[in-house]
Formats: C-alpha cells, sequence, structure tokens
C-alpha cells in the first residue's frame, strides 16, 4: 500500500515548497498539508490541508488516523531570532511537537519521521571552518539548545525504539516562493526582494558576517532524498551535517549587483550579528555524501541567477494582475 504523507508546518518557508515536492512524486492524494494557519494558494488548491496545532496531541492521533498517514514531516518550529523574543513558547513548541512526532512511531502508529535540525546547534567554541559532523556543540541560543536536544532524542528513540527518524542540520535556506520565518539567516531572502523592488537593502548583519547557506531546490532534493534512501544507508540518526554555499552579505550583494546595476547596500547590524556569530562560516558534510550520495548542485552564481528571474517574474506577474 502507498504511504500518506502528513507535512506538519506546510504554511512556512519549507513546508510550502516540500508539499509541492513531494505531491509530484507521491500523488495529490497521498500528501496532506496540515498548519495553524492556511497554506498558500497552490497547497490549499491542490490536494488536501488540515488546520493543526502540533501541541495538540489527540488531534494529531485523530488526523493521522483518518488520512492513514505511515510519513510525518515535521517543519513546525520557532526559529532562532523569534526563539529569543519568546523562549519559553519557543522551547515548549520545538520540543513537544517533536515528543508527539515520535511517540507515534514509537507506538508503531506511523513508520517513518523527518525532522530538520540546523546549524544552529553549533555555538561559540566550535571550529567555524569545514566544521566536522563530531565536534563542539555549545549553543548559546533557545533555539540551538532545542535543535541539540532534538537531535539527542532522535538518536536516543532509534537507539531504544527502533524509531526511522532522519535529519539534517540545514544550513540557511534561500527561495524565491516562499519568505522566511523568523530567522538569522532571513537577511540573505529579504535582499532579493529589497533589490528588486528597491534597489537598496539594509542588512541587519555587517558585512563580512560570513554563513552556511543554500538554494531551497538543494534542501528540498536533500530532504527527499534522505527519506527515501534505504534504512541502512543512514547510519546517523542524530542528525547530517549538510553543505550548500558560504558567503557574507558584501559577496551576495556583489552578485545581485551584477542584474541590478545601481544596487546599493547598507548595514545597520541588529541582535541578530550575536546570533550569526556564534554559528560556522563553513561546513564538512562528507558523511552525507558518503552515506546516501548527498551533493549540492548550487553556488552563488547559479542561485543568484535563478532568484532574480523568478522574482522579477513574480513581482511583474503580480503588478499586470492589478
Ligand atoms: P517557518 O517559520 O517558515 O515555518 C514554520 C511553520 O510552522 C509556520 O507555517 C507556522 O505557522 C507553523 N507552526 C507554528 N506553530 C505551529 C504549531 N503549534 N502547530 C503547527 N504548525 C505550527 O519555518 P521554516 O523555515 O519552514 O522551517 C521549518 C523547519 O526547518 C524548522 O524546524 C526549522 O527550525 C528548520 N530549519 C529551517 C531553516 C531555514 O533556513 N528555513 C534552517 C535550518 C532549519
Ligand atoms: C535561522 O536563521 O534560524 C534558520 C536556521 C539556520 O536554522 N535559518
Amino acid at each position: 500500500m502507498q504511504d500518506n504523507i502528513l507535512v506538519v508546518g506546510s504554511s512556512g518557508q519549507i513546508g510550502s515548497e516540500l508539499v509541492l515536492e513531494l505531491r509530484k512524486s507521491y500523488g495529490e492524494d497521498h500528501v496532506i498539508a496540515s498548519d495553524i494557519v492556511e497554506s498558500s494558494v497552490e497547497v490549499m488548491n491542490f490536494g488536501q490541508f488540515e488546520i493543526l496545532d502540533i501541541t495538540d496531541n489527540e488531534k494529531l492521533l485523530r488526523i493521522v488516523k483518518k488520512h492513514n498517514i505511515s510519513q510525518i514531516y515535521l517543519l513546525a518550529a520557532i526559529l532562532s531570532a523569534n526563539a529569543e523574543k519568546n523562549i519559553n513558547h519557543a522551547w515548549d513548541l520545538n520540543m513537544r511537537s517533536l515528543f508527539n512526532v515520535l511517540n507515534l512511531a514509537k507506538e508503531k502508529i506511523i513508520k517513518k519521521i523527518f525532522w530538520p535540525s540546523s546549524i544552529a546547534v553549533f555555538g561559540p567554541t566550535t571550529p567555524k571552518q569545514l566544521t566536522p559532523q563530531y565536534t563542539v556543540t555549545e549553543p548559546n541560543t533557545v533555539y540551538g539548545i532545542s535543535k541539540l536536544a532534538g537531535e539527542r532524542w532522535c538518536e536516543y528513540y532509534f537507539n531504544k525504539f527502533n524509531v526511522d527518524v532522519r535529519s539534517i542540520r540545514y544550513p540557511g535556506l534561500i527561495g524565491w516562493k516562499s519568505k522566511p520565518g523568523g530567522g538569522t539567516t532571513d537577511y540573505a531572502v529579504e535582499i532579493f526582494h529589497q533589490a528588486i523592488q528597491n534597489n537598496t537593502y539594509t542588512s541587519f548583519l555587517s558585512e563580512k558576517t560570513t554563513l552556511p547557506m543554500m538554494y531551497m531546490s538543494d534542501a528540498i532534493r536533500a530532504t527527499i532524498e534522505i527519506m527515501e534512501a534505504p534504512f541502512e544507508k543512514i547510519k546517523i540518526r542524530s542528525s547530517y551535517n549538510l553543505s550548500g554555499i558560504s558567503f557574507n552579505p558584501r559577496e551576495i550583494s556583489n552578485e545581485i549587483s551584477n542584474h541590478i546595476k545601481d544596487f546599493k547596500i547598507n548595514y545597520s547590524a541588529d541582535f541578530r550579528q550575536g546570533i550569526a556569530d556564534s554559528w560556522p562560516q563553513s561546513i564538512d558534510d562528507s558523511f552525507a555524501k558518503e552515506h546516501w550520495d548527498w551533493e549540492s548542485k548550487y553556488n552563488l552564481t547559479n542561485m543568484t541567477d535563478e532568484m532574480i528571474i523568478n522574482l522579477k517574474n513574480k513581482y511583474k506577474l503580480a503588478s499586470d494582475e492589478k
């Protein structure tokens, strides 16, 4: 029988793209989207959607039974910058959501889980260049602490209860279809929107703040690839390092200037600078490459080309429709 998939957090930056890709592979009837708020028109109109607060365990179970769900992609979370503004809520949501889903697999109600971790598991004492898979993890943000704890719980549930949970430490993700939801790497999406609309952007990170990033198509492909890989290939059950592109605000603004000649960037660092300074600059993802054949496709140049072309079209279509 074909697997039925539940995506929790389908209205967010990743969920709104992941649902569409999963539906291409598994069929519209087999991928159920869910969130506390309605998702994009594409997600809502071409497949089923449920309003679900993932901390409501009884409703989660009802939805899982109703749709005969066997896999859950758990994307609901509070990201780094927003988490610092409401630490209790962030800890509660990020941990409770994971336990609710892990326990469904422990009870054998579902078979497989995808849960994303983040480069935020690393902290100021972690080596910054080509950060290894196994290294110091002393995060100093509530988001990073919740992701590190989540990784430990994923591995624990795999070892103790044979729960098939798979995870990636995503870098900052950049896509044109959806906007980011309160992270420290959000500047790298905002910059494109502001460049196209206003020719100027004020970055909340300083010009030389290099961070690990990834184009959304690579991230979605990695997510589906790790979930579809044979069970025995997934040898790390905490979370895999994943690497795409590393750049800083000055480098991405130079790249954008190749498309938008008079583009101007200014810098006005805020509290997110401290978070960014605690994170690595580049990531060693050799285990993901070796274990499940991961390979990224995008560099700064081809990512920027795609972002600019697609966002220009999107804004033009929106203004034509007015
Ligand atoms: P996002 O903030 O854009 O989306 C999260 C979604 O969860 C939102 O649509 C929100 O409405 C929903 N949500 C919030 N509370 C909920 C609840 N109680 N029940 C159900 N849904 C709820 O986040 P994203 O960027 O799509 O990230 C998804 C996952 O990937 C998160 O775990 C995040 O930590 C991780 N991640 C993201 C990035 C990135 O750059 N986007 C990088 C590393 C890790
Ligand atoms: C954030 O900035 O919080 C996220 C992440 C890297 O986890 N984009």
